[in-house]
């Protein structure tokens, strides 16, 4: 099964689809995270990703298209994959539809006053990438991952310019994917504002009925 969620920032396309993914045993593609693990490296492509990144601009589509078109020849994606922030346009989808086929389209919905919310609490990995949420999904340990005990920083594009523009781009280029899978019977559109247990519950409902 090939899967896709999108939404706004922090609307938990990280958080559900890891969920998901442990439960359906399905790998997941997140596209930020393979950006931001080359944004580490110091050569042209990491600087150019980084330049786009950090003050909340989308990378070209061909670059990242190119790059997952690379990620899916893995063998790991073969029967089948999660996509997490990818696609994120109208010309994206396409081009994904010229390599697999597109099952079920997860839009998870949530409103720009919560979206500020939740970017102010959410920390990360910085080893591992494991999300948290200091209200929500708090650490068990103050700054540590419950996972592999790394230390838990803010997102270097979790700053309030950089979200401006982050929710700006959402709203002109990535909504219009709503209607683009609604016209294809793809669409699932999920209360995202909920706990993360009842939208995890509510996403496995859908897709059991489903199957
Ligand atoms: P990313 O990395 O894809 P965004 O901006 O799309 O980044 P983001 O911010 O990573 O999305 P998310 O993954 O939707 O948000 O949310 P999350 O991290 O799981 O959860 C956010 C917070 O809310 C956490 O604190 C969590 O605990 C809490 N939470 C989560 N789910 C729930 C829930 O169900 N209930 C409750 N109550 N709380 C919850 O993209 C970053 C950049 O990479 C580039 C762009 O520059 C982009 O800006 N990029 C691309 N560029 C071009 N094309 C693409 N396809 C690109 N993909 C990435
Ligand atoms: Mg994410």
């Amino acid at each position: 099964m090939n899967i896709i969620f999108f939404g706004p920032q922090t609307s938990g396309k990280g958080t559900q689809t890891e969920r998901l993914s442990e439960k359906l045993d399905i790998p997941v593609l997140r596209s930020g995270d393979i950006l931001r693990n080359k944004k580490t490296t110091d050569d042209d492509e990491g600087r150019e990703i980084a330049s786009f990144i950090d003050v909340g601009k989308l990378i070209p589509d061909e670059m990242m298209n190119n790059i997952i078109k690379e990620e899916l020849q893995k063998e790991a994606y073969k029967n089948g994959v999660i996509f997490d922030g990818y696609p994120r346009n109208l010309f994206q989808a396409k081009h994904l539809e010229e390599m697999i086929n597109v099952d079920r389209a997860i839009f998870l919905d949530v409103p720009d006053a919560l979206v500020l919310k939740r970017m102010a609490a959410r920390r990360i990995c910085s080893k591992c990438r494991a999300v948290y949420n200091l209200s929500s999904n708090p650490p068990k340990e103050e700054g540590k991952c419950n996972k592999c005990q790394g230390d838990l920083t803010q997102r270097s594009d979790d700053t309030e310019a950089a979200i401006a523009v982050r929710l700006n781009i959402y709203h002109n280029i990535t909504e219009p994917l709503v209607n683009y899978y609604k016209e294809q019977g793809k669409l699932l559109h999920i209360d995202g504002t909920k706990s993360i247990e009842d939208v995890h519950e509510e996403i496995l409902k859908h897709l059991t009925a489903d199957a």
